[in-house]
Parts: C-alpha cells; sequence; structure tokens
C-alpha cells in the first residue's frame, strides 16, 4: 500500500523547511509552565472536590430502573443479530470478491439487501466505511512497525469520534496487485462487505487525520462518486501526473464504481498490457519519472481521455486538505495550536469538559470562530489529512530530496499533533511535540489567559 520511491513525490514542492521548535521547545518556559500549571490543577482539584454530586445520581436511578431486556437492537440504532433467509446477492454463487471478476447489478443488489436489513437503511446515505492497511510482512525500516501502529491509531481514534467503522488490511487480494495498485482489490471487496455503507474512505497508511473534528462534507459531493484532492486545471492543461493524489479517495459504493474499479484496474498488473500502460502514462505525463503504470496515473489518464464520461462523476477536491503535502504542511503546526488555543481562551464553551461521544458537537462550536482561517495552503485551519507522501514508513525508503530523518521527525511530529486532540480528552497532552513519550495533565477549563500546560 505504500508506494515505490518517488511515486508520489511532488517536483515542485519546496524542500522541507527548517523547524521552528521556539513554540514548544523552550525548556526554561516549560518549567515555568509547568510549576504554574502545578499551581493550577491543586486548585481545580479541589474545586471538583466540592461539586455536588446529587444530580448525578439521581439520573443513574432513574435509567436503570428500566427493563435491561427489551431491547431488539444492538449497537448503536442498527441490529447486528438479524440475517433474515431472504437470499441476497450473498448467496448468489456466481458472485466474487476478485477483482478479477466484474460484479453486475450491484445497485440493484445492494438495495435488496437493505431492504431486508431494514436497521441498516435507515442511516446508509451517510455511512462511511474506511479502509486502509499496508504490506503483509515486518517494516523493514527499524521503527516501521512502530510508525504503522502509530499511523493506524490516529486512523482508528479518528474513526471513534465521528462512528465511522475502519477495515486494516495487510494481506495482497491479488497476488499480482502489489504496491500502490494492492488498494483497489481491497475497496472492491469491502463495497460487497459493507453494502451498509454508502462511502468507502480510502486512506493510505502514511497518511494521518490531523484535524480529528472536520468531517468530510458529504452533502457536497451528493451528485458525485469519487472524491479525490486534485485540480482540473493541472490534469488539462499541464497534464501533470500529480494533479491529483490517489492516497486518499472517497468512493460511493455502487455499480458506476465497480465499472470504474475494472476498468482503473484494467491498466495495473493484471493487465496483459500493463508494461503498455506504462509506456502509454509516461508519454502523457512528461513528469513521470518512472516507467511501470501506476494508479495514479492511471485515474489521471481516464480524466484526461475520457472527460464526457468521468469528469461529472468525480469531484476534485480541491477548497481543503482531504490530503496535504507534508512538507508544505508541518512547519504550520505550532502556529495552528497557537491560533487554536487562543480562540479557546476566549470562549468557555469550547473549554468545556465532554465525553468523547459528543466531540461533534464541539467542532460545531468551534466552526464559527474558524471562518476567517481560510482552508488548504497558507490557512492557519488544521489540515484534515497530512499525507507523508515520498517518505515511506515501512520500507525506510525515501525521496532522496529529503533526509530520512525530516521524513520520521514530521511523522512524529503530525502524530503527537493530532494525538494531542483526542489526548486532551483523556485529560493529558503531550507538551512537545517532537518528543511522544512525555504527557503532561491538563486541566480543561484553564484560565483565559493561560495554556493548559
Ligand atoms: C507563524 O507565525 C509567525 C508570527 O505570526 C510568522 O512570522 C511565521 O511565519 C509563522 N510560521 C509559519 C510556518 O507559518
Ligand atoms: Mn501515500
Amino acid at each position: 500500500m505504500v508506494s515505490p520511491e518517488l511515486s508520489h513525490s511532488q517536483s515542485s514542492s519546496p524542500m522541507a523547511k527548517p523547524r521552528n521548535r521556539s513554540f514548544w521547545c523552550l525548556p526554561d518556559g516549560f518549567l515555568f509552565f509547568g510549576s504554574a500549571f502545578l499551581a493550577l490543577l491543586l486548585v481545580w482539584s479541589f474545586w471538583s472536590f466540592f461539586t455536588p454530586t446529587l444530580n448525578f445520581e439521581a439520573h443513574v436511578t432513574e435509567s436503570s430502573s428500566k427493563s435491561p431486556g427489551d431491547c431488539s437492537e444492538s449497537g448503536f440504532g442498527v441490529n447486528l443479530k438479524s440475517d433474515p433467509k431472504d437470499p441476497t446477492f450473498y448467496d448468489d454463487p456466481e458472485m466474487s470478491y476478485s477483482i478479477e471478476k466484474p460484479v453486475r447489478d450491484w445497485d440493484e443488489k445492494r438495495k435488496e439487501w437493505l431492504k431486508h436489513h431494514p436497521s441498516f437503511a435507515a442511516g446508509a446515505r451517510d455511512r462511511i466505511v474506511l479502509v486502509t492497511g499496508s504490506q503483509p510482512k515486518p517494516c523493514k525500516n527499524p521503527i516501521g512497525d512502530h510508525l504503522l501502529l502509530r499511523f493506524f491509531k490516529n486512523k482508528v481514534d479518528y474513526c471513534r469520534i465521528h462512528g465511522y467503522d475502519i477495515f486494516y488490511n495487510n494481506l495482497l487480494l491479488h497476488p499480482k496487485m502489489g504496491s500502490f495498485w494492492a488498494k483497489l482489490p481491497v475497496v472492491k471487496a469491502a463495497m460487497l462487505t459493507h453494502p451498509e455503507a454508502e462511502w468507502i474512505w480510502w486512506v493510505d497508511s502514511d497518511a494521518l487525520f490531523t484535524d480529528m473534528e472536520f468531517k468530510l462534507p458529504l452533502e457536497r459531493y451528493k451528485n458525485h462518486d469519487l472524491v479525490v484532492h486534485g485540480w482540473p486545471k493541472l490534469i488539462y492543461d499541464s497534464k501533470s501526473w500529480t494533479s491529483l493524489n490517489a492516497g486518499v479517495f472517497l468512493i460511493r459504493n455502487c455499480q458506476w464504481s465497480m465499472d470504474l474499479i475494472n476498468t482503473w484496474s484494467s491498466m495495473g498488473p493484471i493487465s496483459k498490457d500493463y508494461e503498455k500502460w506504462g509506456r502509454i502514462q509516461r508519454s502523457t505525463f512528461k513528469d513521470k519519472l518512472f516507467p511501470e503504470s501506476d494508479d495514479q496515473s492511471a485515474l489521471i489518464y481516464l480524466l484526461y481521455t475520457e472527460k464526457e464520461k468521468y469528469y461529472d462523476h468525480i469531484y476534485l477536491e480541491g477548497e481543503f486538505y482531504l490530503e496535504g503535502y507534508w512538507v508544505e504542511i508541518v512547519g504550520g503546526y505550532e502556529n495552528t495550536t497557537e491560533r487554536y488555543l487562543e480562540i479557546e481562551r476566549g470562549a468557555p464553551k469550547l473549554r468545556r469538559r465532554h465525553a468523547e461521544k459528543v466531540s461533534e458537537q464541539y467542532a460545531a462550536f468551534r466552526e464559527e470562530f474558524l471562518k476567517g482561517a481560510g482552508n488548504g495552503r497558507g490557512s492557519w485551519r488544521r489540515p484534515l489529512i497530512t499525507h507523508f507522501t515520498g517518505c515511506q514508513p515501512c520500507s525506510g525508503d525515501h525521496n532522496q530530496m529529503y533526509a530520512g530523518e525530516s521524513c520520521w521527525k514530521g511523522m512524529v511530529k503530525a502524530l503527537n499533533f493530532a494525538d494531542n486532540q483526542v489526548l486532551r480528552k483523556y485529560g493529558f497532552m503531550h507538551p512537545d511535540l517532537h518528543d511522544s513519550s512525555t504527557v503532561t495533565q491538563v486541566p480543561f477549563d484553564y484560565p483565559a489567559d493561560e495554556g493548559p500546560w
């Protein structure tokens, strides 16, 4: 699932900027804040000691007086136990999960399944299953498996916060579809395995969520079937192989997508014309540097050569970082952190402690303060996804343009930046984005003139 060296590098992008450590790493400042923080904690726990608990007890009694056995549903509003005998596509011996066997009439088949599973039909329109994965073997890079674990934890965190299911695959579902092609057999299988979901969201193993609150604007995609980060000008004018990025995409669980995956993968290693496709891609996209046909070039090629057929179905999201190039992002985490803290200092409702389950409510509160932040490049809004293209956490290979150190350090910084947004709801945070092993406790409703460290 990780792409080969150079595969997603962006030749036009600048070298990694030297890191600005001044915000998180002043040891003296840290000591000072440390003791100020301790004093705060004392005040805070003293206060909480006197908080009356009567209301809490009343609620507990009330809800436990309800009979526990009268609930036929299990799981959050969906019935996980009912699978009626009525035949569905699962009972059709002709149906195959394999990438080599096309699926027909998928829309009808999926609809039929939903009809027999009404508890899933209700919320089906907005249901998302996130799919990701990595190679079957241990990583060559000594810290590779550790990094992959953290990249995966990050996706689990994001999905838990938003109520999405997640599937991690670490097998080649088709022996020939390796490297960047490995995702297509997985996405197809996931579509069949999750008829309850409208969308499958593929996210590369080297990409992570760096805004744990932001939700995809699904309403915007209602007339489209595939959403990728990309720019029409770069496809049709520049004919660049980095005019979109295929490392993160949202694909609708429908027949159109089944057909696309079929056409798309026919330019991959399962095709007898695989080498020919590599040559065609290289002559079409002059900035593509390696000879093999790749999934990203293949998708751009379809958009470029058959615009009438594909353009209306594919939403090229350029308004926010559906995925963003890490080199242009990681230097901005400190400023972004500072801006968000500034907002919180002036907005007690954002500082209120709350259960992780209701995080989306606080994300909605925060939106009104983010109107001036902008989006994407140059914005101080948290980027939804930071993508470490050109750095391969597992193999340890990386674009020669960056020293390996800047790849791994950038990843650690991004992972801690994201983790802080999660940890905070558990009462902790990393005071230093470069130091993964240190956490400090945070009082949630800190005074307006102090930060939480
Ligand atoms: C962070 O903010 C400071 C002060 O506004 C600015 O000078 C600096 O360029 C910003 N850094 C980045 C990476 O955006
Ligand atoms: Mn990638």
